[in-house]
C-alpha cells in the first residue's frame, strides 16, 4: 500500500498467525535457538504476511477512498492486529540476536525487528489505544475540519497559495484556515509519541527516531551524520536560492510585507508548506530572451484530462522498455476527488496483491500534478519488479528514500526536448530558455531540501524527548527558520499545532526518506544520461524511450530490499555513497546566476 516498504507491509499483518507465531516462540524460550529455528522462524514470518496481506492492504484501501466512521473503525482494528503481528514478529525475531546465520536469514530477522514505523508495547490496551488514534489522525486530516466543524478543502486553499495574483492577505487567510484543522490533534499526538516510545523501547531502541533511523543499513547516530553531511554540501545553493527570492518577494510585496533580512514569511512561498516554491516562478524568474515553456498552460491547451496525464506517464515507463500496467489499474485507481464523500486526497500508489497496482490522487490539470504522476508510477512500477522477483520480506525498496526517488528521477526527463517529441511543445526553445527551465527546477528541488530535513529533526527531538508537549509549536518554527529562512506570518502559540497541518505527521510518514530521494534522483538520473549518451548538460537530457537505461533501473528495482542500499546504489551508479554532485553539477549555472544576482545583497537570514 501507501508509501510502499517493508514496513508498511508489517503493519498490514493480522492477528491469527500472530498468535500461533508467539506461542511457537514461548514454547521454544528455553533452549539456545539454532540455525534451523531461525530459518523456520524468517519462513513462517514471510508466510503469516503474505497470507494477511491483500486483506489488509483492502481494508485500507477502502478506508483511503471512503472516510467514514466505518472505515474508521475498520482500519482501527485492521491497525491494532497489524502492530500485534509486527511485534510478536520483532520480539520473536530478537531472539535470534547473536546467532551466526546465512547472509538473507541475517537480513530478513533485522528486516523484521525494525518493520513497524509506530510500534505499541505488548500491552493489548495500549495497542488497541494507539491504533485508534493512528486512525482518528489520519481522518481529522482526511476532513480537513476544526473543531468548530468549520471544513477547508485542502485543493482550493493551495490554490489561492499558488496564484501569483491574489493578494498576501487573500493567501494569509488560506494559510490560517488550513491549520485550524490540526490543533485537535495535539493531545492525540503527544499520547502517541508515548505509547509508540513505549513499543520502541520494548523492541531494543532506544525511542521511535532511533527505530526510525535504524532502517539504512547503518547504526542510527550515523545516519543522522550522514544527512548533515549532505545538507552541508547543498546548503549554499539553498541559500542562495532563498536570498533571491526574498529580494524579489520584497519587490513585489514591499518591506512591510517581506523584509530584505531575515526569514520570508511562510504563506508567500506558493505552498501549504513552503516545502516546494515553483509557483513563484513568474515573480523570481530570470528574464531571458525565451520565457520559459508554461507546461500547465500546454496541457490545457491540448485539452488534457486527469487520465490522460496518467497515460502519458506510464507511456514513459514503458518506452523504457517495462511492461504496461494492468487493465484494473485503470478500473481501480482513483484520479478525480469525488464530490459526494471524504477521501484521503494526498498521492498514495498502492500494490494490494502481485498484479493489481492502483494510485489514489485528485489530481489536478497542472504541471506540478503532472510531476507527482510520474512520482506514483515510480512507486507502483518499484513494487512491481519485486514483488515478481522477491520473496516477502524483500518486497521494497533499497531504503525507502529510493521508493521516493524513481519516479521522479523519470520526471527529470520532463524537459523541453522531451515535450517536443510527445507533441506537447512545437520547438525546443534556444539555450536562452535554460536559465528559468533551472530557476524553476530550483525552486521546486531545492527549496525542498531543508523543509524535508525539518520534518524529521522535529519528531526526532519529539520522539527523545528534547521537545516537550508544550513547546512543540515554538520548536517547530524554530527549525524552520534555522533550516529553510522562513518564518511563521502571524503568530503561532501552543494553540496551535502547525506541524499536523502536514499529512505525514498525523500520517506517521516518516520524511527523511524525501530528502534522500531528492539527493538520489539527480545521481540516477546523472547515470542514466550517460547511459543514453548525454552529452549536454544534464537538465536538457531525457531518457525517454531508451530501453538500455530503463533495463539499468529494472535491475535495481528488481533488487527489491534484499541487499543493502549502498549496494543498489553502486548497481546503478557504480558508487556506493550518496552524494549532492550531481544535484551540484545540475543546478551548476543557475548558482553561477544566482551568485551574479545576490552581489549586492545581504545574504542569509
Ligand atoms: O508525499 C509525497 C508523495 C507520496 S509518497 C505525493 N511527497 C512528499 C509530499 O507531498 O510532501 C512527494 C514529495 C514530498
Ligand atoms: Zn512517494
Amino acid at each position: 500500500m501507501t508509501p510502499n516498504n517493508n514496513l508498511k507491509k508489517l503493519l498490514l499483518t493480522s492477528a491469527s498467525i500472530c498468535l500461533l507465531t508467539s506461542v511457537q516462540i514461548q514454547a521454544k524460550k528455553e533452549a539456545p535457538p539454532t540455525v534451523k529455528e531461525a530459518q523456520a522462524y524468517v519462513a513462517n514470518a514471510e508466510a503469516t504476511i503474505e497470507s494477511n496481506y491483500e486483506f489488509q492492504a483492502k481494508t485500507a484501501w477502502v478506508q483511503a477512498n471512503f472516510v467514514t466512521t466505518d472505515t474508521n473503525f475498520l482500519v482501527a482494528k485492521m491497525g491494532e492486529e497489524a502492530t500485534k503481528m509486527g511485534v510478536s514478529l520483532a520480539l520473536g525475531a530478537k531472539k535470534f540476536n547473536g546467532l551466526e546465520v546465512d547472509y538473507d536469514t541475517r537480513r530478513k530477522l533485522e528486516i523484521l525487528k525494525a518493520g513497524l514505523t509506530i510500534p505499541a508495547p505488548e500491552n493489548d490496551e495500549l495497542t488497541a489505544e494507539l491504533a485508534q488514534i493512528s486512525a482518528n489522525l489520519d481522518a481529522m486530516y482526511a476532513k480537513g475540519c476544526s473543531p468548530k466543524e468549520e471544513c477547508y478543502v485542502l485543493g482550493d486553499l493551495s490554490k489561492i497559495l499558488a496564484d501569483p495574483k491574489t493578494s498576501h492577505e487573500e493567501k494569509l487567510e488560506a494559510w490560517i484556515n488550513w491549520r485550524k484543522v490540526s490543533p485537535q490533534m495535539r493531545k492525540s499526538y503527544q499520547r502517541m509519541v508515548e505509547i509508540a516510545n513505549e513499543g520502541s523501547k520494548e523492541l531494543g531502541f532506544k525511542d521511535t527516531g532511533v527505530l526510525w533511523r535504524s532502517k539504512y543499513d547503518m547504526p542510527a547516530e550515523d545516519f543522522a551524520v550522514e544527512m548533515d553531511r549532505v545538507w552541508g554540501q547543498v546548503k549554499p545553493l539553498y541559500k542562495s536560492l532563498q536570498c533571491h527570492v526574498r529580494a524579489k518577494l520584497n519587490e513585489k510585496y514591499g518591506n512591510k510585507v517581506v523584509s530584505k533580512k531575515g526569514p520570508i514569511p511562510a504563506h508567500l512561498l506558493g505552498n501549504m508548506w513552503s516545502q516546494a516554491w515553483g509557483n513563484v516562478f513568474p515573480d523570481v524568474a530570470p528574464k531571458t530572451s525565451t520565457p520559459a515553456t508554461d507546461l500547465t498552460a500546454r496541457l490545457l491547451e491540448k485539452g488534457y484530462t486527469e487520465k490522460q496525464m496518467v497515460h502519458t506517464a506510464e507511456d514513459f515507463f514503458t518506452s523504457l522498455g517495462f511492461k504496461p500496467l494492468p487493465k484494473t489499474f485503470w478500473e481501480r485507481s482513483l484520479f478525480v476527488k469525488p464530490q459526494d464523500r471524504d477521501v484521503q486526497c494526498h498521492a498514495s500508489a498502492w500494490d494490494l496483491t502481485p498484479d493489481d497496482y492502483r494510485i489514489k490522487m485528485c489530481i489536478q490539470k497542472t504541471a506540478e500534478d503532472f510531476v507527482v504522476i510520474h512520482h506514483e508510477l515510480g512507486h507502483n512500477f518499484y513494487q512491481r519488479a519485486y514483488n515478481l522477483t522477491q520473496p516477502m520480506l524483500y518486497r521494497g525498496s533499497a531504503n525507502d528514500g529510493f521508493h521516493e526517488a524513481i519516479g521522479d528521477t523519470i520526471a527529470l526527463s520532463i524537459n523541453d526536448s522531451y515535450l517536443k517529441e510527445i507533441g506537447l511543445i512545437d520547438e525546443v526553445p534556444d539555450a536562452a530558455g535554460d536559465l528559468p527551465y533551472l530557476m524553476q527546477m530550483a525552486l521546486d528541488k531545492i527549496a525542498f531540501l531543508p523543509f524535508s530535513l525539518v520534518v524529521d529533526k522535529w519528531r526526532w527531538n519529539v520522539f527523545n524527548g528534547e521537545i516537550a508537549e508544550n513547546e512543540y509549536n515554538k520548536e517547530w518554527w524554530k527549525l524552520r527558520e534555522e533550516y529553510q529562512g522562513i518564518k511563521a506570518p502571524v503568530k503561532r502559540t501552543e494553540k496551535h499545532f502547525d506541524p499536523g497541518a502536514k499529512y505525514h505527521v498525523p500520517g506517521n510518514v516518516p520524511y527523511s526518506r524525501y530528502f534522500l530521494a531528492h539527493i538520489l534522483q539527480f545521481q540516477f538520473h546523472k547515470e542514466l544520461c550517460k547511459i543514453v549518451g548525454n552529452e549536454g548538460p544534464l537538465h536538457r537530457c531525457s531518457i525517454y524511450g531508451n530501453k538500455e537505461a530503463g533495463a539499468k533501473l529494472n535491475a535495481m528495482l528488481e533488487m527489491g530490499a534484499s541487499r543493502p542500499w549502498q549496494e543498489a546504489l553502486e548497481t546503478m551508479t557504480g558508487k556506493s555513497e550518496m552524494d549532492a554532485s550531481a544535484i551540484l553539477d545540475y543546478f551548476a549555472p543557475l548558482q553561477v546566476w544566482l551568485d551574479e544576482q545576490n552581489k549586492d545583497r545581504n545574504c542569509g537570514w
